[in-house]
């Protein structure tokens, strides 16, 4: 473990497979085990729950990537073969801490994602808000052949983002998606060039950023809750927080901005 107080701000103790680092408003946590291809093991699942909890009241949007030639291998599969069934079920479990850390967590949460993105690699993927994707980036769940199966969300993530039925086949089939089909079925929000990544990733983080915070909060909070919600409930939701943002003052100083024309319009590019 090390402390990354020191190194860059955060209050949170960190294993060596994690590295953050913090330019203004913006959080970067990389998965930093490239010569495990960013395997995600125990500690490192400990510490993506904690760093996420832990987040400074400064930080508006975080970037989550990955060092080295892939973004994440999946779960560390060396940690496998000496667990009984009861310790599985906690496992997962530990994965859903962590990963609920971040789908619901105190900021949005960019994904910056090239070469493998695949098990739990995909799983941690699809629990952030936005998906950029590099052209090397390829999509895989070899749980199939692995003899196990998904365990850190991924049933209840990704079916949302591509479907039931392919993620069935790609559970099945070993079905891969390179990064251009990723993109055609929704596993990715951008499509960028090899290595511009994380300069797109930051750039979506600091627009993020500069929304007002209540309005950050409704879409990644309230919006997913109003959409598999029945209908009725989803309208009242919606026209609760809806008032509620706007009674806010953020909402009145912008709404009263583009009044002076002192905002920005609504344009294409
Ligand atoms: C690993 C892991 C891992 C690599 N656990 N050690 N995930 C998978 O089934 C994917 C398994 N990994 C691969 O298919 C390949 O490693 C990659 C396609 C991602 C990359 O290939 P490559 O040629 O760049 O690397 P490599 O030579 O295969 O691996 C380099 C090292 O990383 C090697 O260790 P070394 O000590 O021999 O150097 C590999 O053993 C190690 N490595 N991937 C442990 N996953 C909550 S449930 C989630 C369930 C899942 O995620 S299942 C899917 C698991």
């Amino acid at each position: 473990m090390s402390s990354a107080k020191s190194a860059s701000g955060f209050d949170v103790e960190l294993p060596r497979s994690l590295q953050a680092e913090r330019r203004d408003a913006i959080a970067i946590l990389s998965l930093a085990r490239p010569d495990k291809r960013n395997a995600i093991d125990d500690p490192t699942v400990a510490g993506i729950e904690a760093f996420f909890a832990a987040l400074p009241d400064g930080i508006k949007a975080v970037v989550l990537k990955g060092e080295g030639e892939h973004f994440c291998a999946g779960l560390d599969l060396g940690e496998l073969t000496a667990r009984g069934v009861a310790q599985g079920i906690a496992h997962s479990r530990s994965w859903h801490r962590a990963f609920e850390r971040i789908e619901f967590g105190k900021v949005p949460v960019v994904a910056v994602l090239h070469g493998a993105v695949v098990g739990g690699g995909l799983e941690i993927a699809a629990a952030c808000h936005i998906r950029v994707a590099e052209r090397s980036a390829y999509y895989a769940l070899p749980e199939g052949s692995r003899g196990i199966y998904v365990g850190g969300g991924g049933s209840v993530r990704l079916p949302r983002l591509i479907g039931t039925a392919r993620m069935m086949d790609m559970m099945l089939t070993g079905r891969v998606y390179g990064a251009e089909e990723g993109q055609a079925i929704g596993l990715s929000h951008y499509l960028v060039g090899s290595g511009a990544g994380l300069s797109k990733g930051i750039e979506l983080a600091e627009r993020i950023a500069g929304n007002a915070p209540m309005t950050n909060f409704a879409v990644t909070q309230v919006l997913p809750r109003i959409a598999e919600s029945d209908p009725a409930a989803g309208y009242l939701t919606e026209a609760l927080i809806s008032a509620i943002a706007q009674g806010d003052d953020e909402a009145k100083a912008r709404l009263k901005a583009f009044l002076d024309k002192r905002a920005p319009k609504t344009v294409r590019g």
